[in-house]
C-alpha cells in the first residue's frame, strides 16, 4: 500500500479512496479516515509517552467504552465511593481520552501532555502504527478484542447513525470488512499484532476477550487491577470491591445512565455522535439478528485463515 508523506505543519494531500463512510487513508497495512491519518502522522512525530502510562488499545467496537469504565474505576478506586462516582455523572469515552482522536473534533493535540502522571489513555491504532516512545518506555498496554461479527454489526449500526447522509446497506459494508476497507481496519491483523505482543511480552501486553470479559467480568476486573499494579488486597476482597466494579462498569447499569443516554460529542451538518451510540445492545451473537449464515460463516473463515498458527483463535 502507498504511505502518506510525513507532516508537514499544514496536513499533506494523502491518497483517498472513497466508498466507506469517509473517504479512507491507506495508512502502512491499514486504512484511517483522512483527519486520523494527519493526527497519525502528528502524533508519531511528537507524543512523548511516559514509563507509567497505560494504553487501552481496541479496534473499534471492540468493547473501548467498557474498557475505559473499568481502568478509570479501578486506578481511582481509592478517591471516589460507588455513590458519587464521576462515571455517574461522565460519559466512560470522556474520562480517557484518545491519543490520536481529540474529543472535540480540534486539530491540536497538546491536552495530552497537560494530563498529570499516571496517565490512562486510549486508541484504536494498531501496535505498529503507535508512537515509537510507547514502546521505548515500555508503557503498558490493555487490549480487547472481539469476534469480528458482532464488532461489524455494531460498526456498521454506529456509522450509519454518526453519518446519517451516508448510509450504507448491510451487503456493502459486509464486503467491505470483509476486504478490510474499514476504518482502522483490517481488524485481524489489528488483533494479531496485539496478541503476539500479548505472548512476547505478557507483562507488559493484557490481552482480553469481550465474549470472556461478558461471561466473567469480576474476574476480568481482577486480572485488570493486578495487570495495573493495582490488585484488590484482602480488605478490598472483603468487601465485594471487584464486583462492585463490574457492576458500575456493567452494560446495564452505564447504558441506563442519563448521563450516557442524553447529548452529543459532537453534532455538524453531516456527522452526529450522541452519546447514547456507544451502549447499543452490549450482546454476545447479536450479528444473528442482521446477518445470515452464510455471511457468519465467510467472517469466521477469514478468522480461521487469518489467525492460523498464531495460537489465537475466536
Ligand atoms: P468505540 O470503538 O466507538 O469506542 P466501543 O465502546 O469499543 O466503541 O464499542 C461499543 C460496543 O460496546 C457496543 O456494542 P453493540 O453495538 O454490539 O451493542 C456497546 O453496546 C458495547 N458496550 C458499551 N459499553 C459496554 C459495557 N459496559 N459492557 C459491555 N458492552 C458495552
Amino acid at each position: 500500500m502507498e504511505q502518506p508523506k510525513k507532516p508537514s505543519s499544514e496536513p499533506t494531500e494523502l491518497p483517498t479512496k472513497e466508498g466507506s463512510w469517509l473517504p479512507l487513508v491507506p495508512y502502512k497495512n491499514y486504512w484511517l479516515e483522512v483527519h486520523l491519518a494527519h493526527n497519525t502522522m502528528r502524533v508519531q512525530e511528537s507524543f512523548q509517552a511516559r514509563p507509567d502510562d497505560t494504553i487501552l488499545a481496541t479496534s473499534p467496537k471492540c468493547g473501548t467504552t467498557w474498557l475505559k469504565a473499568l481502568a478509570f474505576t479501578i486506578v481511582n478506586r481509592s478517591k471516589h465511593s460507588f455513590d458519587e462516582h464521576p462515571l455517574l455523572a461522565q460519559h466512560p469515552q470522556a474520562v480517557v481520552p484518545y491519543i490520536e482522536m481529540p474529543a472535540d473534533g480540534r486539530r491540536d493535540l497538546s491536552y495530552i501532555d497537560e494530563i498529570p502522571s499516571p496517565r490512562l489513555l486510549a486508541t484504536h491504532l494498531p501496535l505498529s502504527l503507535l508512537p515509537r516512545s510507547i514502546a521505548e518506555q515500555g508503557c503498558r498496554i490493555v487490549y480487547i478484542t472481539r469476534d469480528p461479527k458482532d464488532a461489524f454489526i455494531s460498526t456498521w449500526h454506529f456509522k450509519n447513525k454518526m453519518h446519517p447522509r451516508s448510509f450504507i446497506g448491510l451487503d456493502d459494508a459486509f464486503d467491505m470488512f470483509c476486504d478490510g476497507f474499514v476504518n482502522y481496519g483490517p481488524c485481524w491483523e489489528h488483533t494479531l499484532e496485539y496478541w503476539k505482543e500479548s505472548q512476547a511480552r505478557p507483562d507488559g501486553c493484557l490481552f482480553f476477550r469481550y465474549e470472556e470479559m461478558m461471561r466473567e467480568p469480576v474476574e476480568h476486573v481482577r486480572k485488570l487491577a493486578a495487570f495495573l499494579g493495582a490488585p484488590f488486597t484482602g480488605e478490598e476482597e472483603d468487601a465485594k470491591l471487584p464486583e462492585q466494579v463490574a457492576k458500575l462498569c456493567s452494560f446495564g447499569n452505564l447504558a441506563g445512565l442519563r448521563v450516557n443516554q442524553t447529548g452529543d460529542f459532537m453534532r455538524k451538518e453531516d456527522m452526529v455522535v450522541e452519546k447514547s451510540t456507544f451502549f447499543r445492545k452490549g450482546k454476545v451473537g447479536d450479528w444473528r439478528n442482521y446477518m445470515d449464515e452464510e455471511k457468519g460463516r465467510k467472517l469466521d473463515r477469514i478468522s480461521e485463515e487469518k489467525f492460523k498458527g498464531s495460537g489465537f483463535a475466536y
